[in-house]
């Protein structure tokens, strides 16, 4: 109890220096009334939090899905012992670099590892595969200017990568004309219930980039559904289960209201409808102003989908490409439940500052680690090299808690 009251008494100091804060816009007590999130207990960071039993944490390997147990057992020790500290950590903008550290082997991946002649490897779907081994399929581009999709496999997920002799996924224009340009940006879910995986990627053409579907069950054979939505729309991945009945894939299209973040629904995966938009790119001066894309496919929690997505900020020196955070509901993944007021992951290392495309730090996969916790962020840099980033689910919470916009209607800040 005295506990409870001590942390409401904080929470008003952290309140009241907040209204005074113009850099925070948005605080928790302004949360809609019956939003699923505790309201006593502060967040704290990684280094205070502890798990009650951490043996409950599980992940399913290949679709990634944390155990709903996760998160549950989290204990916060002493969150007020500090609070100088903790006013410092948290009532202002987290340091966006300590929520991922760079791995200090980065690039993991470039076209120096690659067996045939290639101008660049980046952006690539990820997944454990059942041998416990990490295969990233990767976007390649060949020195055509074209891209196709080729498998790394690797016991450790950083190192010893074996890589497929030729193209794993190469387009196949004649009989999937949408792929004339090559294809991109593969994302991965595993389907339980297909026990296959399925691949959505761009495909590109004359009318633009748009959403294509395959299953594959061994990442040599492929079924191609072809496109299953049309230009402009890319930056898509399946949820790995259905939600009422019906599949569900988040993707952007961009239309004249603007390159958002959309879901759309499917009974077979072949046809799609109940299209609606689940996250609105910010105006003005925002850092995800005007064009905002899925990164890498929605991470099962119990709390919600935690969503990483890129933001496209756009300077007179050409564009930045970073990563925010948002929640969504985890029975109705088109309402979201937070959304990070900054970006959590920025181009900062000599590999993402410079290279085809400059500024750019782009993920289309992860793994979560054997403890339920730890996320491995698999990212492209700058459009030339494949970089990873390590960071906690536990300390993305507790940064969304503290970080977070939300009001009547938290797609429109
Ligand atoms: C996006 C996509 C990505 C690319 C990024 C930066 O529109 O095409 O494949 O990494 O631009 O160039």
């Amino acid at each position: 109890m005295l506990y409870v009251l001590l942390a409401e008494k904080y929470e008003r100091v952290l309140l009241a220096k907040a209204r005074d804060d113009e850099t925070l816009p948005y605080r928790s007590h302004q949360r809609k009334p019956g939003r699923r999130f505790n309201a006593v207990i502060p967040a704290a960071p990684a280094c205070h939090a502890k798990s009650k039993n951490s043996n409950r944490v599980t992940t399913e390997a290949r679709n990634e899905r944390i155990s709903l147990s996760t998160l549950s057992t989290i204990t916060l020790t002493s969150p007020l012992s500090d609070p100088a500290k903790k006013d410092a950590e948290h009532t202002r903008y987290h340091g966006q670099d300590s929520l991922f550290q760079r791995h200090p082997s980065n690039p993991i991946l470039s076209r120096k590892d690659w067996p045939y002649p290639v101008n660049s490897v980046f952006n690539a779907g990820v997944v454990r595969l059942d041998d416990g081994d990490t295969l990233l399929l990767c976007r390649v581009e060949d020195r055509s200017g074209l891209s196709h999709l080729c498998a790394a496999r690797s016991a450790n997920g950083i190192d010893g990568w074996r890589i497929d002799p030729q193209p794993t996924l190469e387009a196949n224009p004649r009989e999937y004309p949408e792929e004339i340009w090559g294809i991109e940006d593969p994302r991965i879910t595993y389907l339980p219930e297909m026990k296959q995986y399925a691949v959505a990627y761009t495909a590109f053409a004359r009318g633009g980039p748009c959403v294509s579907l395959a299953m594959t069950k061994d990442f040599k054979t492929f079924e191609r559904l072809g496109v299953i939505m049309t230009p402009e729309d890319k930056d898509a991945a399946l949820l790995p289960r259905r939600i009422g009945g019906l599949w569900a894939l988040v993707h952007r299209p961009t239309t004249s209201l603007g390159a958002h973040i959309w879901i759309s629904y499917s009974p077979d995966l072949r046809h799609w409808g109940e299209h609606r938009v689940i996250l609105e790119a910010r105006r003005g001066g925002w850092w995800d102003a005007n064009k905002i894309g899925l990164c890498s496919p929605f991470i099962e929690t119990e709390k919600g989908w935690l969503a990483i997505y890129h933001g496209v900020r756009q300077t007179a020196a050409g564009s930045i490409y970073r990563l925010g955070l948002a929640l969504f509901d985890l029975q109705k993944p088109d309402v979201c439940l937070q959304r990070g007021v900054c970006w959590i992951f920025s181009p900062e290392a000599p590999y993402e500052r410079s290279g085809d495309v400059p500024e750019v730090v782009f993920p289309c996969g992860q793994t979560i680690g054997a403890d339920g916790d730890t996320i491995n962020l698999y990212y492209g840099a700058s459009d030339s090299c494949m970089a990873l980033a390590t960071g906690s689910i536990r300390t993305l919470f507790s940064w969304l808690d503290n970080n977070a916009s939300w009001g009547d209607d938290p797609r429109v800040p």
